[in-house]
């Protein structure tokens, strides 16, 4: 290997010019920027009900929803959070807490009550957004140590609001002149989505005006923009808006370029392809279990999906066999790739083939790095940085990445390094034609269908068992689901405890993608003189035919 301090560093940059980005802006005036020019059309489309929105509408109502915040005590800092399916009240109550100053802390609307809990404790939310179904999960039933519904935050429903709640209505109604004047410095937050990063449980991720301004900015602005997208474009909001890929990538660029964006409450492969065909889907963000259902399921010959130009594909690798075989049943469509990471902004690259001047660009690729960021590869244990088709450690740099975990100094420090490359735990290599191709993960993190999995998270819960003394928990690959989370066990001595039981104690606490789908009983979990679990090893275990 090289010597990292005699060797300079070698730095991966877009083939399209750097360009200027107006991040000084706060989040809402950088997208709504050109409202005019498209105010009276289609901002969002409602899937279920066909209800439109224009861009007038949406500003409108965002803005109301500002000064109903306000009228509730939400100041300039304060969080609130959105707990919704993809909905047009998740978009007026995003936009509205940033033309505040307030921060949104999204969740996913199926998480356990205890999940929900975390999350409202750590980012300190004073008010939750959701739907009355989901209520019970926001009681504490008796834990005295978490918040309290009424006392420590409120809550608002979109639909009929139980007891103690408050209707949508009382903030979606309120004057919009009404709104406190505030000062917006680039560097306060604006979204605080949760992520465990390459280690531990997961934890607040700050993005600021300025960094996501400058992520939306690297996809969609300039002369020959990346991701290309016009007023004209409708664009498939099925991915929850909860997550990362689905706010910047679908929501705040559509905003900025003009664009529809087609919102869908969850994913039924009849219903997506009857509102592909109905609404004219141009661009459809997905991930890799949606590709491979429009590549494969027969429902898709009965649709005219010649609407299609883009398919933007992220969050998890996607395979090119399934490309090509969605390639053939929509010939007339780009189809690539995005990556992303939470932490990152979250783009780190993007498909070239996207842009409004395309490039070529290979199957299988994660995309060039975005525009106005440097990205380099280093060597996992030197740290020296590697050129052309080694594989390494991906890192990035630009104003895009987050701006520090929250109240976390320390996971900070080991994300972001001190010259301000940020580390994603991702193996992965840029070739000859600057394509980035992601091989591998060093970090913990397991990916189902695109969703994060913690093993800390669910380590830390096999240990509360009383049976159970260690465990450990590794991705295990899947056709469907890219990976799933399997649990290798050390059972207290003297405990009766199977498999079904340890599965059964987990499914009770987590949403379903966190759930264990194999349970192997070993005496013990391999582990580094300081203590690490040897994930490697595991993986390893897993590869062969009986990981006993
Ligand atoms: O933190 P996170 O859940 O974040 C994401 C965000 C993804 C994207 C993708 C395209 C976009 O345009 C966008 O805005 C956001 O997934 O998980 C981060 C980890 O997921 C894996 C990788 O391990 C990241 O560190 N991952 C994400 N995209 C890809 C991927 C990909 N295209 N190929 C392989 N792995």
């Amino acid at each position: 290997p090289l010597d990292k301090t005699t060797t300079p560093p070698c730095v991966f940059k877009s083939k399209l010019p750097d360009i200027p980005i107006s991040n000084h802006l706060p989040l809402h005036t950088y997208c709504f920027e050109h409202l005019s020019q498209f105010s009276d059309r289609p901002c969002l489309i409602i899937g279920s009900t066909g209800k439109t929105y224009s861009f007038a509408e949406t500003h409108l109502i965002s803005l109301k929803i500002a000064a109903g915040l306000s009228n509730l005590g939400i100041k300039k800092g304060d969080c609130i959070m959105i707990l919704l399916q993809n909905c047009a009240e998740f978009v007026f109550s995003f936009i509205g807490a940033s033309m505040l100053g307030a921060v949104s802390t999204t969740a996913n609307p199926f998480y356990t009550s205890a999940e929900v809990f975390k999350q409202i404790t750590a980012s300190r939310a004073k008010l939750i957004v959701t739907q009355s179904q989901y209520v019970d999960k926001l009681k504490d039933h008796g834990d005295q140590n978490y918040p309290k519904l009424g006392d420590d935050f409120v809550v608002i429903t979109v639909d009929d609001p139980p007891e103690n709640c408050l209707h949508f209505s009382v903030i979606s109604e309120a004057n919009e002149n009404e709104i406190p004047k505030v000062e917006i410095d680039p560097d306060d937050p604006v979204a605080l989505p949760f992520s465990s990063g390459t280690t531990g449980l997961p934890k607040g991720v700050v993005l600021t005006h300025k960094s996501l301004i400058t992520s939306v900015a690297q996809q969609v602005d300039g002369d020959n923009p990346n991701l290309y997208l016009k007023p004209e474009d409708v664009v498939l909001c099925v991915l929850p808006l909860f997550h990362i890929f689905s706010l910047n990538s679908v929501l705040l660029c559509s905003l900025r370029t003009g664009s529809a964006v087609l919102l869908m409450q969850k994913f039924e492969i009849g219903t997506l392809l009857e509102l592909i065909q109905r609404h004219k889907v141009s661009i459809a963000a997905v991930v890799p279990p949606l590709v491979l259902a429009l590549a494969k399921n027969p429902m898709v010959e009965k649709f005219d999906l010649s609407s299609i130009r883009v398919v933007l594909s992220g969050a998890a690798p996607l395979g090119k066999e399934l490309v090509e075989a969605l390639q053939s049943r929509i010939p007339q469509a780009i189809l690539g790739q995005g990556y992303g990471m939470t932490e990152a902004g979250p783009v780190l690259s993007m498909c070239l083939a996207f842009a409004k001047q395309p490039f070529p660009t290979k199957s299988g690729s994660c995309g060039t790095v975005v525009r106005n960021a440097e990205l380099k590869v280093i060597h996992p244990e030197t740290g020296c940085s590697l050129g052309y088709n080694q594989p390494g450690e991906i890192c990035i740099r630009g104003f895009q990445i987050m701006k520090g975990y929250l109240n976390d100094a320390q996971a900070t420090a080991t994300t972001i390094d001190v010259e301000g490359w940020l580390h994603t735990g991702d193996i992965g290599y840029v070739d000859d034609d600057d394509e980035v191709y992601i091989i591998d993960r060093v970090k913990e993190l397991i990916k189902f269908k695109g969703f994060q999995v913690p093993p800390a998270e669910l380590e830390a819960l096999l240990v509360s068992h009383q049976s159970i003394a260690d465990a450990a928990v590794v991705p295990q690959k899947d056709d469907v689901a890219g990976e799933v989370p399997v649990a290798f066990v050390v059972r207290s001595n003297g405990y009766e405890l199977t498999e079904e039981a340890v599965k059964e104690f987990i499914a009770k606490q987590v949403v379903f993608y966190k759930r264990l789908h194999k349970v192997y009983f070993v005496h013990a979990i391999p582990k580094s003189p300081s203590g690490k679990i040897l994930r490697k090893d595991l993986r390893a275990k897993l590869a062969t035919a009986s990981p006993m």
